[in-house]
């Protein structure tokens, strides 16, 4: 081999070669990550990814999904053009057509759909990918619907929801202080690998930590200094049990209660049914465990509490055991104080970076007066309260209902359809449409059931506002060629904002003179961040000290932190507790027939959702959809290492291979979501959902589970 050929082959960047580096991001998990990528490229072709040492979030360094960008962005099925359907909805038939031709079909039923039912009758929904939200959002009330929805119908919202309850507004753990971090539900080794080198690197520097998880995880093994094991989806009643061990001790911050806390009176008194007596039946925590946690939290200085998006708010009683969770922080004096949970603001497409944008403004700048409330105002008030948009996981039930009013044409952004629970329900939704259009990057299964299918391109393939935490903001350019004839998801919109005429200045003004208009208020423009290659501070990007908003009163009705919400205690037709109250998480089905509890969180390192099954260098470190048993239960069943078994339902059966494994209780199934194959949402409940936030219980759902005969 020649001295080029060399080069070529270890794909050296330099004039022999013509490979070039370029600076990019990966969006598998955007946009909590965002991790910077050295794109080698060679002719618009991206040949390998490594992690962009200069870039303030990674340092250089990237996890397994990332690494695995290029077979990804490449994946088989990307779509090229596009598409019309010719065959049956889902059989995956299409003949391809121009952007626009597809554009004007788009504009046209749309266009008469909202002339003969109504804005209302039009959704638009938004998968995972967060950045182009802003403009859906707004895109979907221009054109005169309060129907804009999205995954966050499911994740983290909840979250918010809580914060928004109980204190006003988002709040966040302070890890960078803490003396002790509780971390609940909490095992970044797999979900976000840059959180766990920052915790372990607190805990050598003498943070305690407790982690409370059904599993035995990697952070259970690396970081706990106690590990609570309760059942999935008891964490209510062990944070409320906590909490009466900390009153009862008089391990609480009575000064800081009675200056900044509201319904402690009410509060102390419900947590009393929560005690010695009864809290092992209820959670499987041992009493003395319950008490050996509330003294670490005594002897700690301060302590901040896991972020959780999906684990504690994936049951049907989720959003009031995520407060009874965060009540922990208002007893210990730990909301608002360095080292405790921190108020915060979003900077842009859900990031927190430390300044604030006009997004929201953009966003909410043409909400349409008089609009039908959206999907799902009705069956989750507090979540149309808190949020003014569709709770999706609503969708297939008023399209197929048509209660209180029709819904005809779905506009998605990204849909995957097994992200809702029961998912055949939708499929069934779906087929009933008069119209509906998927844009995404890949022929998924749901893009397979839509009228009109556009290609859109990667975060390799566009240029994009990006943020990160401390401050920084950048502008990237496109690293690599676009693949087919595919656009930016915001381009799409802007275009048909244009040609469906919907009066909208700002979305024909397009993406960076949108950008701009959300810089506004900051000093940096779209054509001072395009001069740099990298991330950049923004100039006056301040930190927020800790303790001023107490000061100044929270946003809450009493401007205090509420155990006892007045905002939901002022709505009594929504049949909602004002307290953070327990109930059972279980659904109704006869545990006789299906003794075992379904847990189809917990993530896997190597699959993102529905997009990364297909990805071969992912697929390979877990080939076959497995589950993680217990070795008592698979003793039971005859059932070893690899075989094959079936989990049923009601609603289904899957094949899934057994893992038999110690670091899963007796009676729990975990099993991760996504797989075509073995599609685990066809086996939940579309009812067994919170009442408060709306999100399905994906992580506790009986089950059946047997070997399956061969
Ligand atoms: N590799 C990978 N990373 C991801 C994702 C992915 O799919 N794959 N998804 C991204 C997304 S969208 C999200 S929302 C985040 C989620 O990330 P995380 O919030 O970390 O969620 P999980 O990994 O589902 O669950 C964390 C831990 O909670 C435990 N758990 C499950 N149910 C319960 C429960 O009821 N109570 C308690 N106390 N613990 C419970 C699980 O055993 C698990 O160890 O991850 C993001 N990162
Ligand atoms: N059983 C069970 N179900 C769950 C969960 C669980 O823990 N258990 N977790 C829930 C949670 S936390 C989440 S976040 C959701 C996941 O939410 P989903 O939206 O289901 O996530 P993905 O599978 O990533 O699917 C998103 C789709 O968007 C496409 N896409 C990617 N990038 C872009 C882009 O830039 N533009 C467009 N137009 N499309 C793009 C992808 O190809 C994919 O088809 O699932 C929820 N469902
Ligand atoms: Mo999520």
């Amino acid at each position: 081999m020649d001295s080029v050929e060399q080069l070529k082959k270890a794909k050296i960047p330099c004039a022999e070669t013509g490979i070039e580096i370029r600076h990019t991001v990966c969006a598998i998990c955007s946009p909590a990550y965002n991790c910077g990528i050295n794109a080698y490229v060679k002719d618009g072709k991206l040949l390998k990814v490594e992690g962009t040492d200069e870039n303030p979030k990674n340092r250089g360094l990237l996890c397994t999904k990332g690494l695995a960008n290029r077979e990804y962005i490449y994946r088989e099925d990307r779509i090229l053009t596009p598409l019309r359907r010719t065959g049956e909805r889902g059989e995956g038939t299409f003949e391809p057509i121009s952007w626009e031709e597809a554009y004007r079909e788009i504009a046209e039923k749309l266009g008469s759909i909202k002339a003969q039912d109504g804005a209302e009758a039009v959704a638009f929904f938004g998968g995972y990918n967060k950045w182009f939200r802003p403009w859906l959002r707004r895109f979907a009330h221009s054109f005169g619907t309060m129907n804009y929805g999205t995954e966050s119908s499911s994740c983290m919202t909840a979250g918010w929801m809580a914060w928004k309850v109980g204190a006003g507004q988002l709040a966040g753990p302070d890890m960078a202080h803490c003396d002790l971090y509780l971390g609940w539900a909490f095992n970044p080794y797999h979900s976000g690998y840059l959180k766990a080198i920052a915790a372990e690197k607190r805990k050598e520097q003498g943070t305690k930590f407790i982690i409370v998880d059904p599993k035995i995880t990697p952070a259970v093994e690396k970081l706990a200094d106690l590990h609570l094991r309760p059942y999935p989806g008891t964490d209510g009643a062990l944070a409320l049990c906590m909490g009466n061990v900390l009153i009862q001790r008089g391990w609480i911050d009575r000064e800081y209660i009675e200056k900044y806390v509201h319904g402690f009176e009410a509060y102390a008194e419900y947590v009393k049914g929560f005690d010695e007596t009864n809290i092992e039946k209820l959670t499987g925590v041992p009493y003395e465990q319950v008490v050996k946690a509330c003294e670490l939290i005594h002897e700690s200085s301060s302590m901040a509490i896991n972020e959780n998006s999906a684990p504690i708010p994936h049951h049907k009683n989720g959003m009031q055991n995520y407060r009874a969770i965060m009540a922990l922080a208002a007893l210990t004096g730990n909301y608002d104080r360095a080292g405790g949970q921190l108020p915060s603001w979003h900077t842009f497409a859900h990031q927190i970076s430390g300044y604030v944008t006009k997004e929201d403004e953009f966003a909410d700048g043409t909400e349409p007066k008089d609009a039908k409330p959206a999907v799902g105002a009705e069956r989750f008030p507090l979540w149309y309260y808190t949020e003014r948009e569709m709770q999706a996981i609503d969708l297939p039930r008023q399209i197929l209902e048509e209660k209180p009013y029709p819904v005809k044409a779905v506009f998605a952004l990204g849909m995957n359809l097994r992200m809702f629970p029961d998912d055949n329900y939708l499929i069934e939704a779906l087929k009933k449409l008069d119209f509906f259009v998927d844009a995404d990057l890949f022929m998924t299964d749901t893009a397979k059931m839509a009228d009109i299918v556009l290609p859109v391109c990667s975060s390799f393939e566009r240029g994009e506002f990006m943020t990160y935490g401390g401050g920084y903001a950048w502008f990237t350019k496109p690293a690599i060629d676009r693949v087919g004839i595919s656009k930016s998801d915001v381009e799409i919109l802007c275009d048909l904002g244009r040609i469906m005429k919907l009066g909208d200045p700002e979305l024909e003004a397009g993406y960076e003179a949108n950008i701009d208009f959300m810089l506004e208020d900051l000093d940096i423009t779209v054509e001072e961040l395009k001069k740099h290659d990298l991330p950049i501070r923004v100039p006056g990007a301040k930190r927020y000290v800790p303790g001023s908003l107490l000061e100044k009163g929270l946003s809450t009705p009493t401007g205090k932190f509420e155990l006892y919400s007045e905002l939901i205690a002022s709505h009594p037709q929504w049949n909602l507790d004002p307290l953070p109250t327990y109930c059972d998480p279980m659904d109704e089905a006869d545990p006789d027939k299906y003794p075992f509890i379904l847990c189809s969180g917990g993530r896997i390192p190597n699959a993102i959702h529905s997009r990364l099954h297909k990805v071969p260098w992912l697929r390979s470190m877990r080939p076959d959809p497995t589950a993680d048993i217990s070795v008592e239960d698979a003793e039971q069943l005859h059932v070893k290492e690899g075989d094959w078994i079936e989990l049923y339902t009601e609603r289904g059966t899957i094949c899934v291979k057994a893992n038999p494994t110690h670091r899963v209780q007796k009676g729990v199934v975990f099993f991760y979501h996504g797989y075509t194959e073995a599609d685990v949402n066809m086996l939940m409940s579309r009812t067994h959902v919170d009442p408060y936030s709306g999100f399905p219980a994906y992580n506790s759902t009986r089950c059946g589970m047997r070997r399956k005969e061969v």
